[in-house]
């Protein structure tokens, strides 16, 4: 019974603004609440959105990567000069935060990447975060893939994710 009371209390207080609230229309205590409650909604919708890997970040509709060298198909020798090409974006360093941006990765021999995460730096996934527009690559003889695939400030593809064709290429 102790406990009921302010409990009871409490309610009844709460019940009051939403009274007067009928007669005088939403007062602007009751907007900023309003607001901070939305606030709270949309923060609540991004975590949500981050914990399913969908905080990317969003490339314009029409954007393209691709190599203006080599070309598929070509039969190259090591180190092989790679010129990234993109269009509808600009390129910007790694840390950059800007919209319709992002840094080239190559991706060598097809690795596993996850394209809602940051892509890994290795052997076959190199980065270009000074914003380099061309690299030269020291390829064993044979057959490989190159990819090209756009990262945000983070390393990590748009949404879409804006990448390359596959191109194969031969090195002598
Ligand atoms: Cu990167």
């Amino acid at each position: 019974m102790r406990r009921l009371l302010p409990l009871a209390l409490t309610l009844s207080m709460l019940a009051l603004p939403a009274a007067a609230e009928d007669k005088s229309g939403t007062s602007f205590k009751d907007k900023a609440k309003a607001a901070a409650q939305s606030d709270t909604a949309k923060n609540l919708k991004a975590q949500g959105l981050a914990k399913i890997g969908m905080d990317t970040t969003p490339s314009p509709a029409g954007a393209k990567a691709y190599f203006i060298e080599p070309k598929n198909g070509a039969e190259v020798t090591t180190p092989v000069r790679v010129v990234f090409g993109l269009s509808g974006m600009g390129v910007a360093p790694a840390g950059t935060q800007k919209e319709n941006t992002g840094h080239h990765h190559v991706l060598i021999d097809e690795p596993a990447v996850d394209p809602n995460a940051p892509l890994p730096a290795n052997d076959q996934v190199k980065h270009f975060g000074g914003g380099q527009t061309e690299t030269t690559l020291e390829l064993k003889p044979g057959k490989h893939t190159l990819q090209l695939v756009l990262g945000d400030w983070k390393h990590q593809p748009h949404n879409p994710a804006v990448a390359s064709e596959k191109i194969a290429i031969t090195v002598k």
